[in-house]
């Protein structure tokens, strides 16, 4: 892929101008002149973030702004979609418009993006999707994607569900479940709500309800006090990310009920996923029992795929992010997914210190 350098150095210069009104692009001294020069080898990416939701998507944001700087030979144009995806649309149009090398896009939801990547396409501008997929009937809109296993995820919570509850001696129909959900058609929504729902079929579970509650912290709350008053049976709460299952935890303690992984003597067992800093927090209280880890840190994967399309390298089209799971005890040390067999690591505060979100 050709880049249009000319191009780039007049919007270095554009934005530039924006941000220092009275400057004027015109006016160079010696020094700015000299880092003009150095923008002809700058690679200029327009990253659609879809919001700032969760503990997940701020570590997610800071590893790709983190990774994209101006030292590493980026210029980085940031857009938060404040969870909307037609400000998504509206901003991924603005990077075609500025002619950026490439779009890095974190998209709210899996449908919707045909007509725009298409835009994309026919500006020869590559597309990196990140985290959630994108469904488009032309595969090709998508250069790569980098993200996590969101089904495969939610596998290992309910084999670690079920191996646990046997392990105390709690019968499948004995367990009322309540699943709080993410945003509706996001991939990780959908991969994680599926596992729950196969899982409750297939072993005997009493999946009581399925309420969306936006992976954030204020609405996990709602939701599961809405929940605690419309059911006084709930004893798993199944929360699709940390930020909920902090807030859902929140509700449980104020209607006085005692969160932890003793089921069989009247305890609410939580399961959550992401296992940023703030769910391993709870994890290390005994709050929450099984912490599945769903990797942010997906800036440097993203670089090298563009890297490798600046040197005309082969790159995979989807990367999978390594993660693991975390849970409160050791009582479940692996379970089996598709024949393979995850380790179940019991969480220490050593662990949580070195990780880096
Ligand atoms: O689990 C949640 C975030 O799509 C994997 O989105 C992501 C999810 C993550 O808001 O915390």
């Amino acid at each position: 892929m050709k880049r249009f350098k000319r191009k780039k150095l007049n919007f270095v210069c554009g934005v530039a101008a924006l941000l220092f009104a009275f400057s004027g692009c015109g006016k160079k001294t010696e020094a700015e002149t000299e880092e003009s020069y150095d923008d002809f080898d700058v690679i200029t990416v327009g990253f659609s973030q879809l919001g700032a939701e969760s503990d997940w998507r701020v570590a997610n944001t800071e590893s790709i702004r983190g990774t994209f700087t101006r030292e590493n030979g980026y210029d980085l144009m940031y857009d938060d979609a404040q969870q909307k995806q037609d400000k998504q649309i509206i901003a991924i149009r603005n990077f075609i418009q500025q002619e950026v090398d490439y779009i890095v896009l974190a998209p709210v939801t899996e449908t919707g993006w045909d007509t725009v990547l298409q835009e994309a396409k026919d500006s020869d501008i590559p597309v990196i999707v990140v985290d959630r997929r994108v469904s488009v009937d032309d595969t090709n809109l998508v250069t790569a994607w980098v993200g996590s296993d969101f089904s495969k995820e939610g596998h290992i919570a309910c084999e670690w569900l079920k191996s646990y509850t046997e392990a105390k001696g709690v019968a499948p129909e004995d367990l009322h479940i309540v699943d709080i959900q993410g945003t509706l058609g996001a991939t990780a929504q959908i991969g994680r709500t599926n596992s729950i729902l196969e899982a409750s079929g297939e072993y005997g579970w009493d999946l009581i309800a399925q309420v969306p509650a936006d992976y954030t912290q204020a609405k996990g709350k709602e939701v599961m006090a809405n929940l605690l008053s419309e059911h006084d049976n709930i004893n798993v709460v199944y929360c699709e990310n940390d930020n909920e299952a902090i807030g859902a935890i929140e509700a449980l303690e104020e209607a006085g009920k005692t969160v932890g992984g003793n089921i069989d003597k009247g305890e609410v067992l939580v399961i959550s996923f992401d296992a940023a800093n703030s769910g391993l927090t709870k994890v290390l209280e005994g709050k929450i029992a099984l912490d599945v880890e769903c990797n942010p840190l997906q800036g440097e994967e993203i670089q090298n795929i563009i890297k490798a399309i600046e040197n005309g390298e082969d790159y995979f089209k989807y990367t999978y992010v390594k993660e693991s799971a975390f849970s409160y005890d050791d009582t479940v040390t692996s379970v089996t997914v598709d024949d393979k067999e995850y380790e179940i690591t019991q969480l220490t505060q050593d662990i949580v210190n070195s990780r880096e979100y």
